[in-house]
């Protein structure tokens, strides 16, 4: 059964995702109204980054004293700064909400918004959908938490978690649907990561505006289709520090991140891939599998590595979501 709280902020998250895409890099907001007599009188929500937070949305739509007395629903704790807007909590005060219900703390350090509507004598309660609320926000909670981009990785294997045979034949494994279905996924992201090994391999366009390649000894030609396109940018040896010989992908990640990068969608062979793994930073895996079984130890895994001995040191995700495409499978799950 769900409480009522629970109702108006599955409304909040419902009407938060219509800002989906336009908000980044800040977060996703949606808010409703009730009066005192608790009649929902009023929605709104974060439209366009620099545009008006989700609360003053709602509650401009209504007169002076409309909300007097009311509670205000909003899935993240409302701001007490000045940013582009002028804070949320101050609108709250003046219009005389008597309760503030919050689906989640704002993890910008910026914003104490909480207190400040107890100080003002207002009751709050904290923690509707906590789960949902979070899991909405996600790339904004890594981006504030860790200055890193969220990142991604698409990986497309066979039944037995292959991605190439031992030669390197890799076209196609998946279905025309899902090849389709990653052209559209990437446009969800601010760039598209991958490895030298890729590029040389299957020499791919991969449009999109912002392209970034590892690529430490510089041995990708400038001649690839992949930089007939969008702005790339290069990390090399000269540029990015090395661990374990190896370009260190935490830093490139950083320079992305400086450069306006929030979302990466990474796509490459199983060295690169493992890598990332490995590191943990990697937030999230689409990986498609193909009914195909290539039944064959040297074909080239997803996710290279290390000998592992127990079963118990394996990664283990969490899925949220299935799909079938084509005649292929989509899992997407949180690392
Ligand atoms: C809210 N409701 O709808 C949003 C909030 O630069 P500004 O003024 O837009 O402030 C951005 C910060 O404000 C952002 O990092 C987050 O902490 C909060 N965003 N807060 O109460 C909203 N979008
Ligand atoms: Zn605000």
């Amino acid at each position: 059964m769900q409480t009522n709280d629970e109702k108006y902020m599955k409304e909040c998250i419902r009407l938060a995702l219509k800002g989906c895409g336009k908000v980044s890099p800040n977060p996703m907001v949606g808010c409703v109204v009730l009066d005192r007599s608790g009649k929902l009188v009023s929605k709104g929500y974060h439209k366009k980054y620099g545009g008006n937070h989700a609360e003053r949305d709602a509650l401009l739509k209504l007169k002076n004293n409309e909300a007097e007395g009311g509670t205000l629903y909003v899935n993240l704790e409302p701001c007490s700064h000045y940013g582009k807007t002028p804070p949320c909590v101050d609108l709250i005060i003046e219009r005389k909400l008597k309760r503030v219900v919050v689906g989640m703390k704002d993890v910008n350090p910026k914003v104490d918004g909480i207190s400040r509507l107890l100080d003002a004598g207002i009751d709050v309660t904290t923690g509707v959908l906590e789960e949902d609320a979070k899991f909405l926000n996600r790339v904004f909670i890594k981006n504030m938490t860790k200055k890193l981009p969220y990142v991604v990785l698409k990986t497309a294997t066979t039944m037995d978690g292959k991605i190439a045979t031992a030669n390197g034949d890799s076209k196609w494994i998946t279905s025309n649907e899902s090849r389709a279905e990653v052209y559209k996924m990437r446009k969800n992201f601010d760039c598209i990561l991958t490895s030298s090994n890729t590029v040389i391999a299957d020499n791919p366009k991969m449009e999109h505006c912002f392209k970034c390649i590892l690529d430490k000894s510089g041995r990708v030609s400038e001649k690839s289709k992949i930089f007939e396109q969008g702005k790339i940018y290069v990390a090399t040896k000269e540029n990015t520090p090395l661990k374990n010989g190896e370009l260190d992908i935490k830093s490139v990640l950083k320079t992305l991140y400086k450069k306006g990068i929030y979302s990466v969608f990474v796509e490459c062979g199983g060295t690169l891939a493992g890598a990332f793994l490995k590191e943990n930073l990697v937030d999230e895996i689409y990986q498609f599998i193909a009914p195909k079984i290539l039944n064959d130890n040297s074909g080239k895994s997803c996710f290279d590595g290390d000998d592992v001995t127990k079963i118990s040191k394996a990664k283990h995700l969490k899925i949220y979501e299935t799909k079938q495409i084509g005649e292929d499978l989509l899992i997407k799950s949180l690392v």
